[in-house]
């Protein structure tokens, strides 16, 4: 218990750190300092137009991705943090589901035009994963990858938004295979290839690489509210 304890002290303080650290680069990222966000409707919760321009609102929830559907058994699963980070971990199933469980409403943003209202989210903030390993001075970028191969690139300062998470769970049920369980991230305030599916491993990087899409032609940044889709 005592042991537990020190564990979460752990992270806070360094979920404090980092805060402090990526502050000012989270303040002055488009989702929260652009002064006309583009797009239509009603205010979101992070002072956006709901409906971020060039998006159609859908009910249904497609699936995007390349085909393969990777089939991880819980026994099997492991959640790699490595690169520049004071302190690689390997997280199993059962240390994954003994970080801090957080629970978060978001809306998400496809590339290929539809946006999904309110999705009720649980799993695990990267911002307490980035805290348990911590990135090192140098860091300023991950890449996250997929059980399927999968790669994609965001800054750290995107990834540590509060609504950023690696979601076991979705409406009240364990995220289905074809959505990406049993775990995959979120990321609310950007389109949704950067969440990669099926996640398997976060590298922190001192440098900016491309992932699968961004290869191809995709933003590197996929701010939703400047239609910023391609590169
Ligand atoms: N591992 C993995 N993650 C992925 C993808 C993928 O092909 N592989 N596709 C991305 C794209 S382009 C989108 S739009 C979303 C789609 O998520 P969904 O299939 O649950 O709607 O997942 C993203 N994450
Ligand atoms: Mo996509």
């Amino acid at each position: 218990m005592e042991e537990e304890n020190n564990k979460l002290d752990r992270i806070i303080e360094a979920r404090m750190k980092l805060k402090a650290r990526f502050e000012s680069k989270m303040e002055a990222s488009p989702s929260v300092s652009d002064e006309k966000p583009l797009g239509k409707g009603p205010i979101n919760r992070h002072g956006m137009p709901q409906t971020p321009i060039g998006q159609t609102l859908t009910e249904k929830w497609p699936v995007l991705d390349l085909g393969y559907h990777p089939k991880i058994e819980l026994q099997n699963w492991r959640l790699k943090i490595d690169g520049e980070v004071e302190n690689p971990v390997i997280l199993n199933w059962e240390e994954f589901m003994n970080m801090p469980q957080t629970e978060d409403i978001s809306d998400f943003h496809c590339v290929t035009t539809w946006s999904k209202l309110d999705m009720p989210w649980k799993g695990v903030s990267f911002a307490d994963l980035a805290a348990l390993a911590m990135p090192k001075a140098t860091a300023t970028h991950v890449m996250c990858y997929g059980y399927d191969t999968y790669t994609t690139n965001l800054s750290i300062e995107e990834a540590l938004k509060s609504d950023v998470l690696l979601a076991h769970t979705v409406y009240d049920a364990p995220l289905e295979l074809e959505h990406g369980g049993p775990v995959r991230m979120v990321t609310p305030q950007l389109y949704a290839w950067k969440g990669s599916k099926w996640i398997k491993r976060i590298e922190f990087l001192n440098t900016n690489k491309k992932g699968f899409w961004e290869e191809r032609g995709y933003s590197n940044t996929a701010y939703p509210w400047r239609n910023d889709r391609y590169s």
